[in-house]
């Protein structure tokens, strides 16, 4: 496939593994997998076209389970699930992009969750300026993981490498750029 459709494809996947299954008439998991065989025939497109999209997918946001029949989103749900993942221990900083418009509130109540079922941080600045130029000029908000994890706050880090937490009380807040 080209570059568009497997794009295409990349994005129904988003749409309908982490926000609206019933749109396609499929039901995720409590645990977010879907069958692979109802989830081709549903977008009516073979298995092999559904491989190629999970590995060439830039953030790796797709994942099969270890039997291969099964496929879920790897983050970014607003639909309820509960991914099962285990808390982990972050690294001392992480990073969180965002755009201006959203700080005074940020720095009032913390990063929240807002449509999704986790706050999503970076392991690096660079990624961060990537997730806030989605929305804008990108400003880079500096994380202290370390001081969160002291005061009890959880860290769950998914397939495809992105730090996840509840949310972000603004004492643990910086603006880096
Ligand atoms: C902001 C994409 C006001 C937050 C990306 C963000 C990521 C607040 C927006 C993943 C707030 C939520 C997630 C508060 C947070 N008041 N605004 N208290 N707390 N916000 O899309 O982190 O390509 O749900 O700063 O690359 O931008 O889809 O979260 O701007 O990894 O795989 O509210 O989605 O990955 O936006 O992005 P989102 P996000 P994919």
């Amino acid at each position: 496939m080209n570059e568009k459709e497997l794009t295409r494809i990349s994005k129904r996947l988003s749409l309908h593994l982490r926000h609206d299954p019933a749109a396609i008439g499929l039901t995720l998991a409590p645990d977010g997998w879907v069958e692979v065989d109802a989830l081709v025939r549903a977008l009516k497109i073979t298995r092999e076209q559904l491989d190629e999209v999970v590995e060439t997918n830039n953030k790796r946001r797709f994942a099969f389970d270890e039997t291969g029949t099964r496929i879920r989103a790897s983050q970014g749900h607003s639909v309820p699930v509960d991914l099962g993942l285990a808390d982990a221990t972050p690294p001392e900083v992480l990073f969180h992009g965002t755009v201006a418009k959203f700080l005074d509130p940020i720095f009032h109540e913390g990063l929240r969750p807002m449509n999704r079922h986790a706050v999503h941080l970076s392991a690096t600045v660079d990624t961060a300026r990537k997730v806030g130029a989605r929305r804008g000029k990108p400003v880079v908000l500096r994380v202290d993981a370390a001081a969160m994890t002291a005061a009890g706050h959880t860290f769950q880090v998914s397939a495809n490498g992105v730090w996840l937490t509840e949310s972000v009380p603004p004492e643990y807040l910086n603006r880096i750029g």
